[in-house]
């Protein structure tokens, strides 16, 4: 086990106790113990083995074994037995919006409160305005914190959905029994938010392929199990459905059950019109539903199936039903951007104001990587609770950025940092001046405390789409995926004052943004404005959001030249130039 995933055992054992109303001390040990390992610069496992825990300030002894049997062993009975000896239910309550360990503790005990469910009747009851230190203000906060669960707990980010579904479509593509097999549903189409995980395989042993499924590590539950299907609940609360066909049907299975609905609706509809029926099961001669093996046109894969229809093929991150269909007819697909043709992220931050990793660390890991080029766009002084720079520290950086892309140059490496910002859109201007901007590679401009009318907010993003110095706009609607919407914007009068400025929009790859949405940027592109795929990567493992990124850049219908970061780095310099008139 690594630091992070041993500081965040610590952190949980430090709930549990607070649950179980241990001494605060002893819980606060715990939490101190996981900031230390958080701040450590080196291998956790180096320093476990070299037994430089002893005498590390924040680590008591009791710690310090913790530590050790979780590094050296991967598991920790202690910790095993502590979550076993609290109700599932009080854990999940603290999944709830402003419920922390000692409210939660003190509903058990006086309301008997052992579950979501319970504490909702509690509410409705008035129990627990009548609780002491609760009130009926707080009696409603945690109602709605409930309804807001509600909505969205059947709904999952893309990236969670991924980790939990590509180890188990690895593990099926190994099973001897698999012929073919893949994801199907909103995951394959790559969509932002994912409502449950669709598996489509091939197999002369549907049995043993359910056995295997339904054994999965990690799974809570199942849901179902049929001779050629399977649902289960995974740990994660997520739930992943499988189904079992002959290898001669797969294509016409892996198609319907990828969708989108929309997408099938109007595939259905283009196969009447040339005569045949397409269905789950194939791809029939006949005027009506069949299945009769003898009518059955045989398509080896999805693209036979398109081209049987005459059409070009659908990529699935396209079957959306947005305009796929016309240009399939028309063989007028574009061809999509690939996350290979990614030679490096933008908007970045360092440790400089809220990111993990030191300029060096960062060039180091970035070229590893093989890519090409990284901005550090750290946020400017205004965003001060994310440690922004104020313009004595981002001249300091800009000197410092020189020093390690010397050294980088010095090692004969092909890669090269650059210096910039994310500097805030104020009100009434941009958080830095524009003589300062102009010192910078990069500089995306980005509203991060909006105001209250939709006004306000476009007019203070065409403010900073229209300074010349303003590469690109950063996160454009700020919404977080389930967590908050967009703030009040009309984004298609950005895109315009974008066009007019030859201003770039970011494409944001975390999975928390994806942001400017997929929609948009068909439209954003027919008025000529480019995207930049960018990480906002707050640490290395972030570099991993650009294929995210890509994925949904192609969602959006993006080919390689319509992605600024596509460029190689001369290029990229000279549009980077081009942008401020040069
Ligand atoms: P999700 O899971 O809500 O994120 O979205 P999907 O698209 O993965 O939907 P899901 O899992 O309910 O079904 C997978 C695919 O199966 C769906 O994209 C299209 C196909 N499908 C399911 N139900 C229907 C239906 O009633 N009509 C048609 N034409 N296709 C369906
Ligand atoms: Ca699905
Ligand atoms: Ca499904
Ligand atoms: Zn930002």
């Amino acid at each position: 086990m690594d630091k992070e995933a041993v500081a965040a055992v610590l952190l949980e054992i430090g709930t549990l106790l607070e649950l179980k109303g241990e001494n605060p001390f002893k819980t606060r040990a715990y939490q101190n113990g996981a900031r230390v390992l958080e701040g450590l610069s080196e291998p956790l496992e180096t320093i476990v083995a070299e037994g430089r825990l002893e005498g590390m300030a924040g680590i008591g002894e009791a710690l310090r074994e913790k530590i050790t049997t979780l590094v050296t062993t991967g598991r920790l009975p202690y910790y095993e037995e502590l979550k076993a000896s609290i109700p599932p239910g009080l854990v999940e309550m603290l999944g709830l919006q402003g419920v922390g360990p000692k409210k939660v503790k003190k509903l058990h005990d006086e309301l008997g409160v052992d579950s979501i469910e319970s504490l909702e009747a509690a509410c409705q009851a008035g129990k627990v305005a009548a609780l002491d230190g609760f009130g009926e203000k707080s009696q409603s906060k945690i109602l709605e914190a409930i309804a807001f669960r509600r909505q969205f707990a059947s709904r999952h980010r893309l990236v969670d959905a991924l980790n939990e579904a590509e180890p188990i479509l690895e593990a099926l593509r190994g099973h001897p029994d698999v012929t073919r097999c893949s994801t199907a549903g909103s995951l394959r189409r790559w969509k932002e938010v994912i409502g449950d995980i669709d598996f489509v395989v091939s197999s002369r042993n549907p049995a043993a392929v359910i056995a295997f499924f339904v054994a999965q590590p990690r799974i809570a539950s199942v849901l179902a199990q049929g001779e050629t299907k399977a649902s289960v609940l995974l740990e994660s609360g997520i739930q992943a459905d499988l189904r079992v066909v002959s290898d001669r049907e797969y294509p016409f299975a892996l198609a319907y059950f990828t969708g989108s609905k929309e997408h099938n609706i109007a595939m259905r509809q283009r196969a009447i019109a040339e005569g045949l029926r397409l269905n789950e099961y194939g791809l029939f001669r006949s005027h009506e539903e069949t299945r009769d093996p003898a009518l059955r046109e045989e398509c080896p894969d999805e693209e036979a199936i398109y081209r049987r229809l005459g059409m070009g093929y659908v990529e699935p991150e396209l079957r959306e039903d947005h305009g796929e269909m016309a240009a399939a007819a028309a063989d007028s697909m574009p061809r999509l951007v690939q996350w290979t043709d990614l030679k490096g992220s933008l908007h970045n931050h360092s440790n400089w104001s809220d990111g993990r990793n030191s300029l060096e660390e960062i060039a180091e890991h970035m070229q590893e990587l093989g890519l090409s080029y990284w901005a550090i766009t750290d946020h400017s002084r205004a965003s001060f609770q994310a440690n922004g720079l104020d313009p004595k520290r981002l001249r300091e950086q800009i000197r410092a950025v020189g020093q390690v892309n010397r050294q980088v140059a010095d090692e004969g490496m092909d890669f090269r940092l650059l210096t910039g910002t994310e500097v805030d859109v104020l009100k009434e201007s941009l958080d830095f001046p524009d003589d300062l901007l102009a010192e910078l590679d990069v500089v995306v401009a980005s509203l991060h405390v909006p105001g209250s009318s939709e006004a306000e907010n476009t007019r203070r993003l065409v403010m900073a789409a229209s300074n010349p110095q303003v590469h690109m706009l950063g996160h454009p609607s700020g919404r977080l995926l389930l967590e908050r919407d967009a703030y009040k914007v009309n984004l298609d009068a950005v895109i315009d004052a974008c066009a007019a400025h030859g201003t770039w929009i970011e494409l944001n790859a975390s999975p928390y943004r994806f942001d400017l949405d997929w929609r948009l940027w068909q439209r954003a592109t027919a008025k000529g404005v480019k995207c930049v795929i960018n990480c906002d990567a707050h640490r290395l493992e972030h570099a991993g959001f650009l294929r995210l990124g890509a994925g949904i850049a192609r969602k959006g219908w993006l080919t390689k030249r319509d992605v600024v970061n596509t460029l190689p780095l001369e290029t990229l310099r000279r549009e980077l130039a081009r942008k401020r008139g040069k």
